[in-house]
């Protein structure tokens, strides 16, 4: 197969990558490992910034998003048993999120990129990647037949995600920086009403404890716990009499509901630079994590390629290498700006063993809730710094 973009994954980067060089008039192809059932079925984020939400719309894919996300202007944040409301909207000069499944996006990308009738080809596994250095990289894969074939193009991109071979091929070229945390999410979807209008960040003294919203009838909800937790051992009733326990502020009550999904997501930190490689970029995932505490994982992927989009235009077109030479510093911006939110957030709101770190992120928690200067930086970077 011969195209001018091949494309390594079908997660929110690669369909939202492949969708704005579409509308460009680039050939692209995209290889997902997975299946189209698996994809569009996989929970994960919820939370869109406001500049995700902007490019959705002008790539032509926020139908859905627009008539059935969640409109969001502010958080709140628990401690001491006591709820703050952070007025993010007001906060930064009418920026807004919107509360829409990460499947629902795929979903919505996946439609697109089929209607189109461009190749986006699901069960098809990059075995590996060669020749990044030429002009011509090439893909091979696995087909869903279990043929190989091999994908010849200008430019390769590897959106495919923290475990993909794009990062492992060009691992003895990169530099790594990582940071485990001492602690895990524990997630649940739940058919249950939302107990409250906006997302409730809590601190408690049994741990942090979130709750998110997928629909005005379904809940997603996270408890803190250890890294090595065993999922066994949660049962409905032991998992909704925890996170009682954690959101117990007086005259208000979570209700519970049946536990549609669960799993434990640890939480790290890492990045790895640089972002690209000859003909090779690397995006999303694939080039970094963060701790989900800043619902920044989703917006930094979509951040990437909305920098990489045009830049790779403007090579393949006009043979100007300006954006395309710049992306990785461009990007890396961006990822250690997310790096240091995501990592003051879940500091702050995670219990921690380390009793004079946990007395002092508590401390960093109570200025925030009393302060207007520290709330307008949670909420300016919260909703996301202007993408363009
Ligand atoms: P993705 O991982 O989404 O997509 C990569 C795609 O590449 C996948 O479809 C995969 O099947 C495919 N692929 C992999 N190897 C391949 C190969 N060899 N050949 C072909 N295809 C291949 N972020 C938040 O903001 N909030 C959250 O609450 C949150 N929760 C999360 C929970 C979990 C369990 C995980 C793993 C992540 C979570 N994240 C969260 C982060 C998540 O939303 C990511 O940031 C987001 O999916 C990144 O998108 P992509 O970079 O497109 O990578
Ligand atoms: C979610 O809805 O899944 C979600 C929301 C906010 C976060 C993380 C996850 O910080």
């Amino acid at each position: 197969m011969r195209t001018q973009v091949g494309i390594i994954g079908a997660g929110p980067a690669g369909l939202m990558l492949a969708r704005l060089l579409e509308r460009e008039g680039i050939d692209t192809v995209v290889l997902e490992a997975r299946s189209r059932e698996y994809v569009e079925h996989r929970v994960r984020a919820g939370v869109l910034e406001q500049g995700t939400v902007e490019l959705l719309n002008d790539a032509g894919v926020g139908e859905r998003m627009r008539a059935e996300g969640l409109v969001h202007h502010g958080i709140e944040l628990q401690v001491d048993a006591t709820r703050h409301r952070i007025p993010v909207t007001d906060l930064t000069g009418g920026r807004v999120i919107v509360v829409y499944g990460q499947q629902e996006v795929v979903k919505d990308l996946v439609a697109a990129r089929v209607q189109s009738g461009l190749p986006l080809l699901f069960e098809a596994e990059c075995l590996g990647i060669d020749d990044i250095q030429s002009d011509r990289p090439r893909a091979l894969f696995r087909g869903p037949d279990g043929a190989e074939g091999e994908l010849e193009c200008n430019v390769l991109v590897g959106v495919d995600g923290a475990h993909g071979v794009a990062r492992q091929a060009v691992a003895s070229r990169l530099r790594v920086f990582e940071r485990d945390y001492p602690f895990a999410w524990l997630g649940i979807l739940a058919q249950v009403p939302p107990s409250t209008e906006e997302l409730i960040y809590a601190r408690s003294d049994r741990g942090f404890a979130l709750h998110s919203l997928r629909s005005p009838e379904i809940s997603r909800l996270y408890l803190q716990c250890a890294p090595t937790e065993d999922l066994s051992q949660w049962s409905d009733n032991r998992i909704w009499d925890e996170l009682q326990q954690r959101f117990a502020v007086p005259g208000w009550t979570l209700k519970e509901g049946p536990i549609l999904e669960r799993g434990i997501t640890p939480m790290r930190s890492f990045v790895a630079e640089p972002l690209r490689h000859g003909r090779l970029f690397l995006a999303g995932d694939a080039g970094h994590i963060v701790p989900p505490t800043g619902a920044k994982g989703l917006n930094l992927a979509i951040a990437d390629v909305a920098v990489l989009a045009p830049a790779i235009v403007d090579w393949l077109r006009r043979s100007d290498a300006t954006g395309v030479d710049a992306y990785s510093d461009t990007a890396l911006r961006r990822v250690w700006r997310a790096q240091d939110f995501s990592n003051e957030m879940t500091l702050m709101l995670h219990s921690n063993a380390d009793e004079f770190e946990d007395r002092r992120q508590t401390a960093r928690l109570r200025y925030v809730v009393r302060s207007e200067a520290a709330a307008r930086s949670i909420a300016e970077n919260y909703v996301g710094l202007p993408l363009r």
